[in-house]
């Protein structure tokens, strides 16, 4: 890859005399004579690996010399290296034209009677980068291709709309109801989702950063699939990500491009659409977007393709002798740029050109008005369309086009180029006629107010030019097919080693780890699964896996493993299962949302199981939570080392008492707090029926904990309760003289269980205890049944799971658990008598787990005190019969609380 120094046209350095200082430098004269001499015998190419080796030397001469990654403020391709366009440039100039106006219209018309938002600039901006993209080049899924990838930029969707609309996807009705879903004949969601429409939208993307990590690691994905034999394409897909340049302050963006190159991901193409604008202002108006965005791709090794300036100025710049124009676009700032893309051409000729005087002389030819016109290159089709092709054609490297565009084109005084072009939704009718009239709209004066929508007539040259071009691309996009066949999913009695329960002492995690080994043996799953880990697996006990289904790498394993005797071998292979992805949260979870979404986007089912320190989980990447769910996607997440108290060294950053209730948040996420080995198999056995068997939409969270313990058989008939929710795990002893309940989960069962023990013994109670597997489950039962009964106030009123369960209960409630006590109290309000909840609030610390717990007063000894609490409460028992439990169990009631404010 040439990254140091990069040579330009012939146009712009090949006639150049003097030096462009100017200054009369005579070094710097003598070596313009030399260079100017082997460019013109040896061509850009071979001066250009010329300049580099010496410019290394220099390196090596002067150390701190630093790496320069970018290249001159033009575009990448010169026009003699640029492909001829091959379309009707008129013909698609029309129809971009109308999707233009349509788009715009779709979001004025919204807001002339409603305040739901939208946005025109976005698109205005992009419209050429979609409709080159859209003519030739973006393939759709045919009987032999899956079609391309593609990730529309959240923002820019009126206008992807709009071109449904002129195809006949979406009918003038749902353009009417654009962001008004609920109006009658449905509506279109504001932004791409799969989840509101689920025929239409592949990827969300508006959520800005995660559209571009997403293509990554599903590029990457895609890489996987074939190395594992998954998939058979004749030819590949590519993704196609349109982005803004904005977008790429967020780290999500930029945080995981290496990957694409380490990889050589050329199957991967970004476009960034740099407007030079982000919602507030310039998104560097100081600097220069474009020159800097260059710099980090290059440097992370990808392939860079600037479009920067259109056709016109290739005339410009080639008449340029004194090599200013290059100097005078190098200075300018994008703050500069900005002002010129809404102030005259006059103001342009003064103050851009004017700086020199023989810029002056160059553009003399030129009216104002020819100067405000000049176009970038992200508005020139024959600049992008070369782009396009130089990136589909690049081998060996993931590809970024840089294409240089004015937000708000063409909105003239509504909002080109304005700060405030983001926000704009609204247009006058003054606006509106010069909208119409720069893109000869042909629609009347006399309807022009109410922003009519425009579709030409089907027998059109327009319309039979966007047919033939889709029909020859395979098809329209986007579309989202489901085709993915069921999976012949193990039954539960596959499973039955665990419920027959084991002495030897283990963990939930470890559980898992064996379940997970078994579930890559059976034949029908096995290889569908894609176990995913950041860099975990040792502390997991993961790692048991590496050496009989390997670390996925494209290259395999190029050198001998230090412990390659060892049976826990780092093992990589080109056909490896695992998807190792070292520390990162983020990039794991894309791999997630790859893999769980693979029957919508391959046909192709696959189960993630993505096992990742529950700390790191939705606090850490909650937007990825979130997007899972609009995605549709499907799988596995194991948030292990769970628990404030059970990870007990690791102190505050990584003790985990909360998952559980951000994961309740996410409505297709199924959250459970398994206690056991058991528990664990039917709880994955029916998911893996429900996601892959009956095609739900849904995905599971389960927290795993490192605490060792015998796991006892599975009682009779609890499958349906482990499922549910909720289910007596151990009755109490019979002839007590009273009666409780408590309700554990997780590893804190064995709180509950030895309170059981001293209630008995010392208090003459019988606690039954029961094990909690899902709070938010048992929630959201309730919830529905309420609901049920408000709006048919008059019929039998419905009774939830956890109603009926607990109806027939006598005693109080008590709850115990890892978690903070939000997580139990989630189903207080139909728990009969009400619910008591210990629980971890507060932020966790180091030390053993029996001190943690009593500082969070969710042992069995503060259990038992809860419990007899309770009891006080109802007035079962005498308070001073908590006081001396208080006493005769050591526990101090003046501790400090865990802060919690
Ligand atoms: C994570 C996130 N933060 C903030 C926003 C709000 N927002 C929507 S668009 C926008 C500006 C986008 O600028 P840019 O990426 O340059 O896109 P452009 O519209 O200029 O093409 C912002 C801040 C969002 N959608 N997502
Ligand atoms: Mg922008």
């Amino acid at each position: 890859m040439g990254n140091t120094v990069s040579i330009q046209t012939k146009e712009i350095y090949g006639s150049r005399s003097t030096s462009s200082s100017g200054n009369g430098d005579k070094w710097s004269e003598s070596l313009q004579s030399v260079f100017e001499l082997v460019l013109e015998s040896q061509g850009p190419e071979r001066t250009a690996r010329l300049l580099e080796k010496l410019t290394e030397k220099l390196r090596a001469l002067a150390q701190g010399t630093g790496h320069c990654f970018n290249t001159p403020y033009v575009n990448t391709i010169p026009p003699e290296q640029q492909a001829p366009f091959p379309g009707n440039r008129d013909i698609e100039r029309r129809i971009k034209s109308y999707i233009r106006w349509n788009a715009m219209a779709m979001v004025v018309k919204a807001n002339s009677t409603t305040n739901v938002g939208g946005h025109i600039s976005t698109y205005a901006s992009a419209a050429t980068l979609y409709e080159v993209a859209f003519n030739h080049f973006l393939r759709g899924h045919t009987e032999d291709f899956p079609g391309d990838i593609v990730y529309f930029q959240g923002h820019a969707a009126p206008g992807i709309y709009a071109r449904a609309f002129l195809e006949g996807r979406l009918d003038e009705q749902k353009l009417q109801n654009f962001r008004q879903e609920l109006a009658g004949g449905g509506g279109l969601s504001s932004y791409p989702h799969p989840y509101l429409m689920p025929e239409f939208w592949q990827f969300p993307t508006v959520s800005m950063g995660l559209g571009p990590i997403l293509s990554l690691y599903q590029a990457r994905f895609n890489r996987y699939l074939q190395a594992r034999g998954l998939v058979k394409w004749k030819d590949e897909p590519k993704l196609w990500a349109f982005l803004g340049d904005g977008e790429c302050d967020e780290p999500e963006t930029l945080g995981a491009i290496t990957l694409g190159a380490r990889e050589s991901l050329d199957n991967l193409i970004w476009v960034i659409n740099c407007n030079l604008q982000r919602l507030d202002g310039p998104v560097r108006g100081n600097g220069k977007i474009i020159q800097e965005l260059e710099g980090l791709f290059r440097g992370a090794g990808w392939n860079v393709i600037k479009v920067i300036w259109g056709t016109d100025w290739d005339d410009l710049l080639a008449h340029d002798k004194s090599g200013l124009l290059l100097r005078r676009m190098e200075e300018a700032v994008d703050g500069d740029y900005q002002k010129y893309s809404v102030e005259p051409g006059s103001y342009t000729r003064k103050h851009f050109f004017g700086k020199y005087p023989e810029l002056l002389e160059l553009v003399n030819h030129l009216t104002d008005d020819q100067i405000r016109k000049l176009l970038r290159g992200g508005h020139d089709a024959r600049k992008m369309y070369a782009a396009y092709k130089m990136a589909v054609e690049h081998k060996g490297q993931p590809t970024v086009i840089l294409a240089k565009t004015v937000k708000g084109y063409g909105l003239g005084e509504a909002g080109e180029g304005k700060n405030i072009s983001h926000q704009q939704k609204k247009m006058n009718e003054k606006e509106l006629r010069e909208f119409r009239e720069r893109f000869n709209i042909p629609i009347n004066d006399d309807v022009i107010a109410e922003t009519p929508f425009y579709r030409p007539p089907a027998e059109s040259p327009e319309m039979k030019y966007l047919f033939e071009r889709r029909k020859a691309l395979g098809g329209f996009l986007p579309e989202r097919k489901v085709t993915a066949p069921p999976l012949d999913v193990p039954k539960l009695d596959y499973f039955t080693e665990f419920f027959k329960g084991s002495t030897t002492e283990a963990s939930t995690t470890m559980a898992f780890v064996r379940l997970a080994s078994v579930l890559l043996r059976h034949k029908a799953v096995g290889r569908q699964i894609v176990p995913i880990i950041p860099d975990e697996a040792r502390t997991f006990g993961f790692d048991a896996l590496f050496k009989d289904i390997g670390i996925y790498s494209p290259k395999g394993q190029l050198y001998d493993p230090v412990d390659s005797k060892s049976l826990l071998y780092y093992h990589e292979a080109k056909d490896g299962q695992i998807l190792e992805e070292g520390i990162t949260e983020a990039g794991s979870f894309a791999s997630f949302i790859a893999a769980g979404t693979s029957y919508a986007t391959h046909g192709v089912p696959m189960i993630p199981f993505y096992i990742y320190y529950s700390m790191f989980g939705p606090q850490r990447v909650g937007d990825l939570f979130w997007l899972a769910g609009d995605i549709r996607a499907k799988g596995f997440l194991l948030g292990a080392t769970a628990g404030r108290t059970t990870l007990n060294g690791e102190g505050l950053q990584h003790q985990d008492g909360h998952s559980l209730l951000h994961a309740s948040t996410i409505p297709t996420l199924l959250a459970y707090d398994p206690a056991f080995a058991y528990e664990l198999a039917v709880i994955i056995a029916d998911g893996l029926c429900r996601m892959y068997v009956d095609g739900e939409d849904i995905f599971y969270y389960l927290s795993l904990y490192n605490e060792n313990y015998a796991m006892p058989p599975m009682p009779a008939g609890v499958e349906d309760g482990i499922l549910k929710g909720l289910y007596k795990f151990k009755p109490g002893p019979e002839g007590k003289k009273l009666k409780a309940h408590i309700l554990g989960s997780g590893s804190i069962i064995n709180s509950a269980l030895k309170a059981q023990e001293i209630l008995a013994e010392r208090y003459d109670l019988s606690a039954d205890v029961w094990s909690a597997t899902s709070y938010k489950l048992l929630r959201t039962d309730a919830l529905r049944c309420r609901r049920w009964n408000m709006l048919h106030p008059t019929a039998t009123p419905k009774k939830s799971y956890i109603e009926t369960l607990l109806a027939k209960e006598q005693g109080p409630f008590v709850s115990v658990s890892d978690n903070i006590r939000m997580v139990p109290d989630q189903i207080a309000p139909w728990v009969p008598g009400g619910l008591m909840t210990l629980g971890t609030d507060g932020f966790g610390r180091s030390d053993t787990r029996a001190r943690l717990r009593r500082f969070f007063e969710i042992d069995a000894e503060s259990t038992v005190v809860a419990t007899l609490f309770a009891l006080a409460e109802k007035g079962l028992i005498e308070h001073q019969l908590v006081e001396k439990a208080i006493k005769d169990l050591g526990v101090d009631p003046e501790t400090v609380q865990p802060q919690i404010v």
